[in-house]
């Protein structure tokens, strides 16, 4: 059963950077990480590139090579998820499609992603997709790009800025994937009848990204709501290596917890390798992930991870034709979100079969 009571560790209790359970706080889910709420379709706005949203810029092919060459500003290299939207957007954006591509990896450094857009900007590339590592100080750089009439586009990670500042946002709605998860949790626990108090081990992605921002406000709203204790709550920055650290760690203060909240499938890789290190058995836990790569979903299939917030990297294609839209002057929406669903014991098994990544 996955709701035994577990006593972690041994004793050697150092200082924890514990989280409380804080009742009652409210949170303005529209607006808390600063990006708005246009989960509610009724709610999204649906600007043009025209006046509605103060941008003119539209893709154009301004050097007449028939192609439109895209300056990806791209967060890293940190999961496996990145290295699957990395490929889409490299074998979408071929001349065959229109487009000739020029890459820029941050390496997870925002300074870095500010320069590598600075940089595209100065090689006068024709439009300008960024993936934001991090989500603060890209006014400044996005004004930067639209004086010089560059056409800029938002995907995989929100921005909260003026929206007269780029041309559409196109990836995952980061709060609704966490309130998905957090909903699945609640239920669970209801139809398995646990009793026991839930206690929570919360592994955060790379702070300050919207994909953690959003994910970790679902929990921060979620628990106190359901009377769950986030016992244990720390970055693991989105990389296996960096999840299992974070794990080991937690595990040697012996807390009890009974639930793992991971922001994405690296970091549950590693929280699993940590539990299995310390002589524990995964399955005698409620382990949620994000993301939904093979290996993480075959888990799912195995009962070792519960359930899956999907999270769709396969964006370059549908980005690509959002770029074809605008540069034909069609209305394109201000934000689009992915597709994205759970994935637990009920379709993992179909889910399995066309998972991206490895
Ligand atoms: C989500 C994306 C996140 C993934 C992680 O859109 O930004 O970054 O969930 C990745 O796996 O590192």
């Amino acid at each position: 059963m996955k709701h035994r009571m577990i006593v972690a560790g041994l004793a050697g209790l150092a200082a924890l950077s514990l989280v409380g359970c804080s009742v009652g706080s409210e949170v303005d889910d529209a607006t808390s990480t600063g990006v708005p709420d246009t989960s509610d379709p009724s709610a999204s706005t649906d600007a043009s590139t025209g006046t509605d949203s103060g941008y003119t810029l539209t893709p154009k092919d301004l050097d007449g090579d028939g192609l439109i060459t895209v300056g990806f500003a791209q967060v890293g290299a940190e999961s496996g998820w990145r290295t699957a939207n990395t490929d889409s957007y490299k074998e979408y954006f071929v001349e065959e499609n229109g487009f000739k591509l020029v890459f820029a990896d941050a390496n997870q450094d925002a300074d870095k992603q500010k320069q590598d857009v600075r940089d595209l900007i100065s090689q006068g590339v024709e439009l300008i997709d960024l993936a934001p590592v991090t989500d603060s100080g890209w006014e400044p750089v996005l004004q930067e790009a639209k004086d010089a009439g560059i056409p800029l586009i938002i995907s995989d990670r929100q921005l909260s800025v003026p929206e007269d500042l780029y041309l559409t946002y196109f990836g995952g709605d980061m709060r609704a994937e966490g309130d998905r998860v957090v909903d699945w949790i609640k239920s669970y626990a209801a139809d398995q009848g646990i009793t026991d108090p839930i206690n929570v081990v919360h592994l955060q992605g790379t702070m300050g990204s919207s994909a953690q921002k959003g994910r970790s406000e679902a929990l921060s709203v979620g628990a106190p709501a359901n009377d769950w204790n986030v016992v244990y709550e720390q970055t693991g920055e989105f990389t296996q290596a960096k999840g299992q650290e974070v794990m080991e760690s937690f595990l040697q203060q012996g807390k009890d917890f009974n639930v793992i909240y991971s922001e994405n499938d690296d970091m549950t890789y590693g929280a699993i390798d940590a539990l299995v290190a310390h002589g524990l058995d995964p399955k005698d836990y409620i382990i949620a992930s994000f993301d939904g790569n093979k290996s993480a979903v075959q888990m799912v299939v195995d009962g070792t991870i519960d359930v899956i917030g999907e999270c769709d990297p396969l964006l370059g294609p549908q980005v690509g034709e959002l770029i074809k839209q605008a540069a034909a002057g069609e209305t394109i929406a201000k934000i689009t979100y992915s597709t994205e669903g759970l994935i637990d014991s009920t379709n993992a098994a179909d889910k399995v079969t066309t998972a991206f990544g490895s």
